[in-house]
C-alpha cells in the first residue's frame, strides 16, 4: 500500500501524542496474520509446553489475525510502557514477606491503556474504526511490539527494546486506518548475540531451549495455575508470591539500561513485598478482595492460600509464633488443597503440629 503524505502526518501525530500520554516507545505494523507465532503457538501446545494455559494459547488463529478483533484492520500502532522502578525501602526482604514481580507492583496495564484510548480517539476523529487490545487473548502483543520495530526476541522470550531493555508493558491499537510500517529491514537486529545469562538464571530450567518457554515449570504460570502446586518445584519457588522477574533480572542489557538511566523511585503505594502472616490470615473474601489486582485461578482464594503456604514454607521464619500459627491453622482447614501445602510448609520449616500431643 503506497504511503500517503496524510498516512505519514497522521503516524507523526500519533506519536507526539503517545509520547505525550507517556507512552515509551511507539511503532507501526501492519495488522496481517502473524502465521509465524500462530505456528509457535500450535506446535507448542501439542508438545504440551502451554501447561493447559488458555491466553492466547485459547484459539491461536484468533490471537494471531487482527481483523478478527476489528474487521476491515490494516494496521497496528503498538506501544511499550515502562514499569521499572527502584525499590522502596527496604529494599531487602522484610521477614515473612512474599515478593511480587515488579509489573505487578500497581496496575501498570492501566496507564498503558489510557495512553492508547488517546490514540484511538484520534483514529476515530479521521473517520477510522480502532479498538485499544493490552493484555488480551485476541492478540500476540509481543509478535505485534517485534513487527512494529520496537525490540528483539530475547532468549528468555521478553521482547527487547535496545537500550531500554525488557522492563515494558506492551500494547496496541487495532485500526482500519492505512499507516506506515516500519518495514522488517529497520527492525532492531537481535541484542543478545553470544549471550545467553537467562537460561541458567531460572530457578526450575522453565526456559528449555533459547526462546522457548516451557510453562509447566514456569514459576509465573504454576503461581496462576490451578490444582496442586508441583512438589518438584516447591523450593525453587522460594519467596516468589505474584509472577518472577529471575529471567528478566540476569539480563545484562537491564543491568546496562539501569546505570545509563536510573529508574524513578517506587512510590509508598507500590507493593512490591507482600506480608505472607497477614494474608493467611484473612478470610476468602477479604483475600479476593485485597489481590483483585492479581489472576487467582478460577477467583478461588485457595491458591492465594496455597502459594502463601509454599513461600513461607520457603522464608519464613520458624520461630516466630506467627507463623507456627498460620502454618497450624492450615494445616486443619477443610480444603484438602490448603491442607496439603500446609504439611508441605510445616515439614520445610520443621515444625510439628502445635496441637498434636508431644510424642
Ligand atoms: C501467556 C503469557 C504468559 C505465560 C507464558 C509466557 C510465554 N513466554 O509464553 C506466563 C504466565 C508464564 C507469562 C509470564 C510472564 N509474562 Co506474560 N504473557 C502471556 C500472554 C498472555 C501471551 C504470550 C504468548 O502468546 N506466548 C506464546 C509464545 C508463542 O510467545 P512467546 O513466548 O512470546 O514466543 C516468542 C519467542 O519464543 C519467539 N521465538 C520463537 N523461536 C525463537 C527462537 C529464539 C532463539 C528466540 C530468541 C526467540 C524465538 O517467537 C515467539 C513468538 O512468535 C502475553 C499477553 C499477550 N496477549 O500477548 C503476556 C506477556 C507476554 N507477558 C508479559 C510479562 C511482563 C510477563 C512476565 C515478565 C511477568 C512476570 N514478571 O512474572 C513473565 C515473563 C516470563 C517469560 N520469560 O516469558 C508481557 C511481556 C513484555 C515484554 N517486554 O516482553 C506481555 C506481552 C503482557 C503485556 N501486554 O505486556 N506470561
Ligand atoms: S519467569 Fe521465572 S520461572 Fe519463568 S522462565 Fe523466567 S526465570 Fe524461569
Ligand atoms: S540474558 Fe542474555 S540471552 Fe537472555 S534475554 Fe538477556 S541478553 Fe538475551
Amino acid at each position: 500500500v503506497p504511503v500517503t503524505p496524510e498516512a505519514l502526518a497522521l503516524a507523526a501525530e500519533l506519536r507526539r501524542l503517545g509520547a505525550d500520554a507517556g507512552l515509551d516507545a511507539i511503532g507501526f505494523a501492519s495488522a496481517e496474520p502473524f502465521t509465524e507465532t500462530r505456528g509457535h503457538l500450535e506446535s507448542r501446545k501439542a508438545a504440551g509446553l502451554h501447561g493447559g494455559m488458555h491466553f492466547t494459547y485459547g484459539d491461536p488463529a484468533r490471537s494471531t489475525d487482527p481483523a478478527r478483533a476489528l474487521p476491515g484492520a490494516r494496521s497496528l500502532v503498538v506501544a511499550a510502557r515502562s514499569y521499572r522502578k527502584q525499590p522502596p525501602a527496604p529494599a531487602r526482604r522484610p521477614a515473612n514477606h512474599g515478593r511480587v514481580a515488579q509489573y505487578s507492583w500497581r496496575d501498570e496495564y492501566a496507564p498503558l491503556r489510557a495512553g492508547l484510548a488517546q490514540l484511538k480517539a484520534r483514529l476515530e476523529q479521521d473517520g477510522f474504526a480502532a479498538k485499544v487490545l493490552v493484555d488480551d487473548n485476541a492478540l500476540v502483543d509481543r509478535a505485534a511490539a517485534h513487527r512494529a520495530g520496537l525490540g528483539w526476541f530475547g532468549k528468555n522470550t521478553n521482547l527487547l527494546l535496545p537500550g531500554m531493555g525488557s522492563w515494558f508493558v506492551l500494547g496496541s491499537v487495532v485500526t482500519d486506518a492505512p499507516l506506515p510500517t516500519t518495514p522488517e529491514s529497520e527492525r532492531p537486529p537481535d541484542g543478545c548475540g553470544t549471550c545467553t545469562r537467562c537460561l541458567p538464571a531460572c530457578p526450575t530450567g522453565a526456559l528449555v531451549a533459547p526462546g522457548v518457554l516451557d510453562a509447566r515449570r514456569c514459576l509465573a504460570w504454576l503461581l496462576e495455575a490451578p490444582g496442586s502446586f508441583p512438589i518438584e518445584y516447591r523450593e525453587a519457588l522460594g519467596g516468589h508470591i505474584y509472577g518472577c522477574d529471575d529471567c528478566q533480572e540476569a539480563c545484562p542489557p537491564n543491568r546496562a539500561a539501569d546505570r545509563r538511566d536510573p529508574p524513578p523511585r517506587a512510590a509508598p503505594t507500590d507493593e512490591p513485598w507482600v506480608d505472607l502472616v497477614a494474608l493467611l490470615d484473612l478470610t476468602d473474601d477479604a483475600l479476593l478482595r485485597r489481590f483483585e489486582r492479581w489472576y487467582v485461578p478460577r477467583r478461588q482464594a485457595r491458591y492465594l492460600r496455597r502459594n502463601a503456604l509454599v513461600a513461607l514454607g520457603n522464608v519464613g521464619d520458624p520461630t516466630d509464633p506467627d507463623v507456627r500459627r498460620v502454618v497450624d491453622a492450615a494445616r486443619t482447614h477443610p480444603d484438602a488443597i490448603v491442607r496439603e501445602h500446609a504439611e508441605w510448609a510445616a515439614h520445610r520449616l520443621g515444625l510439628t503440629l502445635a496441637s498434636s500431643p508431644a510424642p
